[in-house]
């Protein structure tokens, strides 16, 4: 059964009209090194179980978009091999003895084609759903990701993932500069910290959604079935 043009959604702060045929599925950073134990995120003083818990919802999202045939990215934050995209002053940031680029338990840390810097299992992307590589913590910084979604025709993003006050706050800042409307379904997406969690998605949907809207997935699922 093919789905509505137009679907009036519950959100914050007020309702979202989701247009299916505009609409794409934007899942940030759900990588081994963000949510596995041994890896950048928990090098970095962190409690990856604060992320774990978007993953369930992350799955049924996913799987509902796929069913409706509609568009997914996929984001990884991570950088060349020989450090060449790697601002020295990201790469210093911390001041931590371990840093980008140097071996971790899950290879070099956020380089691509390590372990580590690739998407955990529980969400890998299907052949054909455009995986983009940031080097940046938005993930139209530095990427084709703006013109692959023009050439889609897509004007919405649903976006989830991590962190929410990091990789997910300033992509949907990136988006709505660009022009989309984004929505951000709270239960998939996460941060190490509940204070900026809470703090992260009230930002988004504060003086009228001043970048965006706020729902939950159970309420996109719903639209979806
Ligand atoms: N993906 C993303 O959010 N990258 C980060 O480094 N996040 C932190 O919260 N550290």
């Amino acid at each position: 059964m093919s789905l509505p043009a137009t679907i009036e959604l519950e959100a914050e702060p007020y309702p979202f009209e989701l247009t299916p045929g505009r609409c794409a599925l934007l899942i940030i950073d759900m990588q081994r090194d963000f949510l596995e134990p041994g890896g950048f995120g928990e090098m970095l003083g962190n409690d990856v179980s604060q992320l774990r818990r978007t993953i369930e919802p992350n799955q049924r999202l996913l799987a509902a978009w796929r069913a409706a045939r509609m568009p997914v990215i996929h984001t990884r934050e991570g950088h060349r091999p020989d450090l060449s995209d790697l601002p020295p002053a990201k790469r210093i940031r911390g001041r931590g003895r371990t840093t980008i680029g140097d071996p971790g338990p899950m290879g070099r840390i956020l380089i691509r084609g390590e372990a580590g810097h690739d998407i955990i299992p529980e969400l890998y992307p299907l052949p054909g759903e455009p995986v983009i590589d940031k080097p940046g913590k938005g993930a139209f910084h530095a990427t084709d990701l703006h013109s692959i979604l023009s050439n889609l025709g897509i004007t919405q993003l649903v976006v989830t993932g991590v962190t929410t006050e990091v990789c997910v706050n300033t992509t949907v800042r990136e988006a709505n500069d660009r022009g989309y409307n984004c929505l951000v379904p709270s239960d998939c997406v996460g941060s190490y910290f509940a204070d900026f969690q809470e703090m992260g998605l009230r930002m988004i949907k504060a003086q009228g959604g001043i970048f965006g809207w706020v729902t939950r997935s159970e309420t996109l699922l719903a639209a979806l079935r």
